[in-house]
């Protein structure tokens, strides 16, 4: 039977399509009988974004205000100094955060002395009994060793939206460049972040076509971020038509299916859900969040606000411990 709980990455656009469009409460229902044989149904990992470099970005992806192509307004600035980056690691781990994900918008990590910063960034929150992951755009395979090497968790590296629609939204890289990078982070024995982005006036067979392509992946990713489309102006995503929530609901449930062992997390986006539509992302397997006031460059729920709707719903954050 698909979707019984079985790990497996044969699935077809097909059967991706038919749980997808299943009628919510059996989708619902099927989410958490997965769910609950893998993970415990009341915690929530919770994960803190840091931009250790920020905008000017060559790349044109539509949706990114870190795009040098557009003028969303973001301010540049350089790479951070480790010893920052390390500080604001400790405070996250104080506060019972257990993962912390340095983001760099870079086409491609650099070499040389900033790398060097990079693994030393690397080893000091690691240091400070995290869970380490960056997202520093394409790696080659020597750098994918050296930051496993400097004792990195998970590299972030998202496939975004279907094969088909890809060219829609970003034109200076092609899909194949994604893979490559995912391959190579597989290879140094980092696990895998690697999601999408939700409301960009995708179908839904983009949606259907991007789980599938995460779910083909082998192994799965240990981590599959969806993100809601963050609207920001001045990119030519500014103005998409906002996303029925039902959608990210959808979505994460087939996600739960598809990838039972998986961190599936409710990523960019939650300032534009209500408490309500949080809570079934949650109910459909959504089982880590972004904390914080910031994501990368736009504003996340403020701390207070994520504990009173945690606690509200008699859930709690992931005990701290090694992965
Ligand atoms: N430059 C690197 C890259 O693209 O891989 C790393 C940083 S980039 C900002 C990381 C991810 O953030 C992107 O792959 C995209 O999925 C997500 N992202 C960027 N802007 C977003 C937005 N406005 N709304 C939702 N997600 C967004
Ligand atoms: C992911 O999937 N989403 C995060 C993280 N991985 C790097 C980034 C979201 C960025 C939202 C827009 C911003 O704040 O700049
Ligand atoms: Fe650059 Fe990453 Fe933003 Fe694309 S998503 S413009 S690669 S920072």
């Amino acid at each position: 039977m698909s979707g019984d709980g079985q790990v497996r990455s044969d699935w077809s656009m097909a059967e991706v399509g038919e749980i997808y469009a299943l009628p919510l409460p059996e989708l619902i229902f099927r989410a958490q009988t997965v769910h609950r044989q893998r993970h415990a149904p009341e915690r929530v990992e919770t994960c803190q974004l840091i931009s250790i470099k920020t905008g000017g970005c060559p790349e044109d992806c539509g949706y990114c205000p870190q795009s040098a192509h557009y003028d969303a307004g973001v301010q540049r600035e350089a790479l951070m100094d480790v010893d920052a980056v390390v500080a604001t690691a400790r405070e996250a781990a104080a506060r019972g955060v257990t993962r912390f994900c340095m983001g760099a918008a870079w086409r491609e990590a650099p070499q040389g002395r900033e790398f060097e910063n990079v693994l030393a960034m690397v080893r000091g929150v690691a240091a400070a009994g995290l869970e380490v992951c960056c997202t520093l755009g394409m790696l080659n395979e020597e750098q994918a060793r050296e930051l496993k090497a400097a004792g990195l968790t998970a590299y972030n590296h998202n496939l975004d939206t279907s094969p088909e629609f890809y060219g829609n939204i970003i034109t200076t890289r092609v899909y194949e460049d994604r893979l490559r990078t995912l391959a190579a982070v597989r290879q140094a024995g980092i696990t895998v972040c690697c999601g999408g982005i939700l409301g960009m006036g995708e179908r839904r067979v983009d949606r259907i076509g991007l789980l599938r392509q995460l779910a083909t992946l082998d192994p799965h990713p240990e981590s599959v971020p969806i993100n809601m489309l963050v609207r920001v102006e001045g990119t030519p995503l500014g103005q998409a038509a906002l996303l029925d929530p039902l959608e990210m609901v959808r979505a994460i449930a087939t996600a739960r299916i598809l990838m039972p062992a998986s961190r599936v997390r409710l990523a960019a986006g939650r300032k534009q859900l209500s408490p309500e539509a949080v809570a079934l992302c949650f109910l459909a397997g959504a089982n880590s969040i972004f904390v914080g006031e910031k994501l990368l460059t736009t504003p996340n729920p403020v701390p207070d606000e994520d504990m009173v709707l945690l606690d509200s719903l008699g859930m709690k954050p992931l005990e701290h411990h090694a992965l």
